[in-house]
């Protein structure tokens, strides 16, 4: 194999890499498929142990912390199919202040702009019973004060999963995104899946420095031989 095709497998293997790590660095587990051995609070159910068609509601979970309510309501496949794989959230969670919330920090670059993506299905057929609120706030200010997004959707026969994105400027590199149920405080609400940030501003990629010095002197060497060849 000649040099050339070498190199531009290396590169786009390099670039694959970036774009992968770029793309799943920000929202960890946001498809609520990551399981850790945590007690479930009515069920008594071990998130790794859940069978499908089982749900519990939990304080953590991998990623994600309750910021407010009763708690983070997984569901394996139980009233709906999840969107991805068995696992989402139902943040109208179960016992007393059923409307919760869920955090989770995230590490992003200020001034940078950001899309953020997730699926969303309500519930139930009554209006004003499966709102969410999606929420950036600071990590040093106060949670659930700078609301980004909002849906409040009723079900009927035609509903399914739907995906919802919306784009919003990082005011800061530590920010913490939070989900937040309103409404009817009635146990049943929205329910969530797969949420993931883009960033929007480096969506072409810069190649990281040393990776950038790598690649350089990968083609000076190629451009070496061919000149000696
Ligand atoms: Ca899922
Ligand atoms: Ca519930
Ligand atoms: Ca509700």
């Amino acid at each position: 194999m000649s040099t050339l095709p070498r190199l531009t497998r290396l590169m786009t293997t390099a670039a694959a890499l970036l774009l992968s790590s770029s793309a799943s660095a920000f929202v960890i587990n946001g498809d609520f498929e990551t399981t850790s051995h945590v007690l479930g609070e009515h069920n008594g159910i071990y998130l790794d142990q859940m069978n499908n068609g089982q749900w519990d509601v939990y304080d953590n979970i991998p990623g994600w912390y309750t910021s407010g309510g009763a708690g983070i309501e997984i569901q394996r496949n139980t009233v709906v199919t999840a969107h991805s794989t068995s696992r989402y959230v139902e943040l109208d969670s179960h016992n007393a202040n059923s409307n919760s919330s869920m955090s989770q920090n995230l590490t992003l670059n200020a001034g940078h702009q950001y899309e953020l993506e997730f699926w969303y299905r309500p519930r139930t057929s009554t209006p004003n019973d499966n709102g969410i609120f999606v929420y950036i706030d600071e990590t040093s200010g106060s949670l659930l004060s700078n609301m980004v997004y909002s849906v409040n959707e009723q079900a009927d026969s035609n509903t399914t999963w739907e995906m919802f994105t919306t784009v919003f400027t990082a005011a800061a590199d530590n920010l913490t995104l939070s989900f937040s149920a309103f409404g009817l405080e009635n146990s049943l609400g929205g329910f969530i899946d797969d949420i993931s940030l883009r960033d929007v501003t480096s969506s072409d990629v810069p190649v990281p420095a040393p990776l950038a010095l790598m690649l350089a002197g990968a083609l000076l060497a190629h451009r070496r031989r061919t000149a000696v060849s």
